[in-house]
């Protein structure tokens, strides 16, 4: 599998501004912001999408909500509102292949999406 910009920064040969970190999971602020808030949720593991995770990856999967969950707490936008994307291949718009969530939040968003 292709290295991604994200293994880079999981491995700090890039810079980026961290907002949580554990063993499994670590989140950063996106370099081209949507929204006040927009952090992307990432794990370790370099799961290319979705379509990649198998059925061990499930708690994992589990964890990304959870820890996008609590920076949103953590970042005041809990009570608001806020929304978490996660692009699928191409079509969809993903463009960097190592599975991630971004938080959004801080302002209205309309649905559906454009
Ligand atoms: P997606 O389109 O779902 O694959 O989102 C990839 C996001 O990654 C996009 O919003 C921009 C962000 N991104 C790409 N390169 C970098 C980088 O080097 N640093 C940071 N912080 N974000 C990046």
């Amino acid at each position: 599998m292709a290295e991604t910009v994200f293994a880079r920064i999981i491995r700090r040969e890039l810079p980026a501004q961290i907002e949580y970190e554990d063993e499994e999971v670590i989140a950063f602020r996106d370099i081209n912001p949507q929204a006040p808030v927009h952090i992307l949720v990432v794990p370790k593991k370099p799961i290319p999408t979705l379509n990649d995770a198998a059925e061990e990856d499930i708690p994992l999967l589990g964890k990304l909500l959870w820890v996008a969950r609590h920076l949103a707490q953590r970042l005041g936008i809990a009570e608001r509102g806020y929304r978490l994307v996660l692009n699928c291949n191409s079509e969809a718009g993903q463009t960097v292949f190592h599975l991630h969530l971004h938080l959004l939040g801080g302002r209205p968003f309309h649905w559906p999406p454009g």
